[in-house]
């Protein structure tokens, strides 16, 4: 007969901070499936681990830096964006990932956010968005589908919500991707193209809340809102981004993919040039 072997050690434990272990998530959630997949991302990416750093602000998705064994940060709320281009800007070799909520990328950060992609920082952002704000008590946000029921909203939400690809596409980033939590090998395929993208890359992951999204929206159960990702999925990466709004309440289908993936001079690329073209000056005239 075999013998019996003893596991102690997980494969992945080495980019995780086990001694933080348990990690603050309720039951269901799908915050740690996007960290498993980063993890996955920085252990496929080429790059050693000493040379990723990953940046959020603060809320239940912006946890997660603190739970990777890597170099991290625990900023301010809806200031990920620029402590990163602080990082990026002054260490470009440093490949830099945000991973934020939604309440906390778009819509305390909002500003931020627009005006990190127009300069198109070289940065990876993953927005995970689980439709509320998670960690304050379920605060609607600038994501929320319309009609939602919100701590805020008991009667459901009046407010129409960002349709993310559209937004950052019209603003000119190379790399737009969205993603659930369902689809973790795309989710990690698309997370190693971001590592590649010359410029900001953004990825949006649609992850179940059921404590403060699910529970007052018919997705009770973390399950639930997988088996609805599973269900109203559509894979297009051609998708014509006017059209990918997220409707939760009319049967829409949810629309993912790689929707952008092109090249374009980043920050660093423009900055560098001009600095070449100044210097070229300054000799000329002695
Ligand atoms: C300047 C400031 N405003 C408000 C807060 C309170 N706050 C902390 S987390 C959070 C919401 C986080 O929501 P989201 O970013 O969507 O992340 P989630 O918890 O859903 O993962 C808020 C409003 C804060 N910490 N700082
Ligand atoms: S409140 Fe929501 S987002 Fe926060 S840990 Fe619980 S399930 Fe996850």
């Amino acid at each position: 007969m075999p013998k019996e072997v003893l596991v102690t050690k997980h494969p992945d434990d080495d980019l995780i901070r086990t001694d933080r272990m348990p990690h603050i998530w309720c039951p269901c959630c799908g915050i740690g499936i996007v960290m498993k997949c980063y993890i996955k991302a920085i252990k496929r990416s080429g790059i050693p681990p000493e040379r990723h750093v990953v940046i959020s602000g603060i809320g239940c998705s912006s946890r997660l830096p603190g739970y990777v064994n890597i170099d991290s940060y625990h900023t301010t709320h809806g200031r990920a964006l620029p402590f990163a281009i602080g990082m990026n800007l002054v260490k470009p070799d440093l490949e830099i990932t945000v991973i934020a909520g939604d309440g906390d990328l778009v819509t305390i950060g909002g500003n931020h956010f627009i005006h990190a992609i127009r300069r198109n920082h070289d940065i990876n952002v993953v927005m995970i968005n689980n439709f509320i704000y998670g960690m304050t008590g379920g605060q609607h946000g600038a994501t929320t589908p319309l009609g939602s029921k919100t701590s805020t909203a008991p009667y459901g939400t009046i407010d129409n919500p960002f349709n993310m690809p559209l937004l950052v596409a019209s603003l000119g980033a190379p790399f737009v991707a969205r993603w659930t939590t369902f689809h973790v090998n795309q989710l990690v395929d698309a997370m190693l193209k971001a590592m590649k993208v010359n410029g900001l890359a953004f990825i949006e992951v649609l992850s179940p809340c059921p404590t403060q999204y699910g529970e007052d929206n018919d997705f009770p159960t973390g399950l639930d809102m997988m088996k609805y990702f599973k269900k109203m999925c559509v894979v297009n990466h051609e998708a014509d981004l006017t059209t990918v709004d997220i409707d939760l309440k009319s049967g829409k289908p949810i629309i993912v993919g790689n929707f952008v993936h092109k090249e374009k001079p980043s920050y660093n690329d423009m900055e560098r040039k001009l600095i070449e073209k100044i210097t070229k000056e300054m000799k000329q005239y002695g």
